[in-house]
């Protein structure tokens, strides 16, 4: 998968695309992830991105040229999805996540400011995605999000392709069940016994009944009509 991600701090991105899973995922070549500066497609000596808000209001507002420039000047750009990080869009949830996962090549549009020119997304964008109901300054850690979820359904960025599958929003639509490791006591609190039994019909039968149990009291909401809670 190639991700070209626009921005005006393509530095913001330096740490977490060498960190962990997404750096060995790029190293091993399952993933590449270009930064493109934004104002690097600007036309004037000030390279300028904003302007003032048509109608007044606070802040600034970024210009659409320099935008619709950006992307444009990225091959196959046409035949790419192209995602504008906006609290206005479309929640990011694990079922977008699978959505985005099989397309070959992503753009990220990481606005900041008051926002982008609408016609950015009226005229360019092909999705507009929130990662939820809270405000951050820039398009830039949405970005991230999208980049991390994404990459890790990837085949062979996650070694254990059974965790990928079970995880909480899996398929199942379940939150994961609690995990455990050594030692098996801790501050006098102990793990489950039936993990410490060796029996995985039972383990799985009580791993099973705790996403259940942890779903229905955490995120009921999770427990569609349509979802199978047989235990
Ligand atoms: C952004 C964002 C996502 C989310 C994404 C892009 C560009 C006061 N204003 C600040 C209000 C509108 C947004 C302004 C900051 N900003 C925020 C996000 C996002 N994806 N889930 N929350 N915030 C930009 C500028």
């Amino acid at each position: 998968m190639l991700i070209d991600v626009i921005t005006i701090f393509p530095e913001f991105f330096a740490g977490p695309l060498e960190a962990s899973l997404l750096g060995k995922a790029r190293q091993r070549g399952l993933v590449e992830v270009r930064l493109h500066d934004l104002r690097d497609h600007t036309t004037d000596p000030h390279r300028t991105v904003d302007d003032d808000p048509y109608g007044g209001g606070a802040g600034m507002v970024m210009k659409p040229d320099v935008w619709f420039a950006a992307v444009e000047a990225i091959d196959g750009w046409e035949n790419t999805r192209r995602v504008l990080l906006t609290p206005a869009g479309r929640r990011l949830d694990q079922d977008v996540v699978r959505e985005l996962a099989p397309a070959p090549h992503l753009i990220l549009l990481c606005g900041r400011y008051e926002g982008i020119d609408e016609r950015v997304a009226e005229g360019l964008a092909t999705d507009e995605l929130s990662v939820g109901d809270y405000v951050l300054a820039g398009g830039e850690s949405a970005a991230m999000v999208v980049i991390e979820a994404v990459t890790r359904l990837i085949p062979g960025v996650v070694k254990e392709a059974e965790s990928v599958q079970r995880e909480s929003f899996g398929p199942d639509g379940l939150l994961d069940y609690p995990q455990y490791t050594r030692p098996a006591e801790y501050r006098s609190m102990r793990v489950p016994d039936v993990l410490l039994s060796g029996d995985h019909a039972e383990i799985e039968a009580w791993r099973r009944k705790q996403a259940l149990e942890r779903t229905k009291r955490r995120r009921p909401d999770l427990l569609g009509p349509d979802l199978d809670i047989a235990p």
